[in-house]
């Protein structure tokens, strides 16, 4: 006998045929294509857009001593400056506000671009990669070099901290890890333009004739208050944020400078127009000064020339980087970036 023929299960019947609406199509497009668009707004809502650019305030002209007489060398010689009115932006450059410049240019910044090999021959190539400068706490000698600093890849005005960090929520935080490059970008779109070194200091010392501080003679204000986003504890391990904030702080968080002016004191460096060079003061002229024609090389061997930033920031500590007070001077190269370093503009009085 042969093989018995296996089993077979019976062939199924077929279903009945089901009469599909063909309405139902465009239907599913339509979900499919709001799910994407949903998807896409999620996405970019990572920040949201502030219409309304900073209101600005007019700043008198007038003369004033420029420096500090008890200040490092580049604050020295104080010297008489004359300066005409000209109207300024009353809080540093919002992240809304910069989210609308680059909603309606599609300006990319210096730290979202791939950094020139030829500007950084000795980098690691490993970091050739968009990224900025990030503050890091920890335990370190004040008298070695700045060892808290550090170039994260992915770190921009978007993600302040790196990749992982987020300025949702914050349209109302300084917009930092802007360039000065960027913040020049911003300003012309605008129409207006960075303050000069010496309109920045006129307008930080708010009407007071050579006081320490943007508000006067005490450094926590006469009622005791802090006056300023600053940094308390122990720099650069642990910020007790004793001025009520570790970090940046919302604008407008303390109270104006006698030009109506908030945040000229401390939270976000400022970019000005001038180049640096620390011996300017001894040939500065003394109307509408508007900085060296160039700036020095090898300032604390720094290679490139490099920018005017004033007003300190949320890491200004007394021990350390007591430059949050209105004489105070700072710069770095026109294209480097870091996470307390901000801007706000000026305009000519028409
Ligand atoms: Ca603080």
């Amino acid at each position: 006998m042969g093989k018995k023929a296996p089993r077979t299960a019976p062939a199924p019947s077929p279903p009945p045929a089901r009469k599909f609406p063909l309405w139902i199509l465009p239907v599913v497009f339509l979900a499919g294509l709001g799910f994407v668009l949903f998807a896409i707004g999620l996405s970019s809502a990572e920040y949201e857009v502030d219409e309304s650019p900073p209101p600005m305030v007019t700043i008198p002209g007038g003369t004033f001593w420029m420096g500090r007489v008890d200040g490092p060398a580049d604050e020295r010689p104080v010297h008489e400056v004359t300066v005409s009115a000209f109207e300024m932006d009353a809080t540093e450059v919002t992240v809304g506000q910069f989210a609308m410049f680059v909603k309606a240019t599609g300006y990319v910044t210096i730290s979202e671009r791939v950094p020139d090999a030829r500007k950084y021959p000795d980098a690691d190539p490993a970091y050739l990669k968009p990224g900025s400068a990030v503050f890091v706490p920890m335990e370190a000698d004040l008298g070695g070099p700045a060892v808290w600093w550090r170039y994260v890849i992915g770190a921009n005005w978007r993600h302040p901290e790196g990749p992982e960090s987020s300025v949702k929520g914050k349209k109302n935080y300084p917009a930092v890890q802007i360039a000065w490059d960027d913040a020049d970008a911003y300003a012309k779109w605008a129409g207006k333009r960075l303050p000069t070194e010496a309109e920045w200091e006129w307008a930080a010392r708010g009407g007071l004739d050579r006081k320490p501080y943007c508000w006067g003679d005490d450094k926590n204000g006469e009622d005791g208050k802090w006056c300023a986003n600053a940094y308390q504890g122990k720099f650069p391990a642990e910020d007790s944020g004793a001025d009520g904030f570790i970090g940046l702080a919302p604008v407008k968080s303390f109270p104006p400078n006698g030009y109506g002016l908030y945040d000229m004191s401390g939270n976000a460096w400022e970019w000005c127009s001038d180049w640096y060079d620390p011996g300017y003061y001894a040939v500065s002229p003394k109307d509408n000064p508007k900085g060296p024609a160039e700036g020095a090389i090898g300032v604390e061997g720094e290679r490139q020339p490099q920018r005017v930033r004033r007003g300190g920031s949320f890491l200004c500590d007394d021990k350390y980087c007591r430059r949050y007070v209105p004489s105070a001077r700072d710069k770095n190269p026109p294209d480097s970036s870091a996470n307390h370093t901000g801007f706000r503009c000026v305009k000519d009085v028409k």
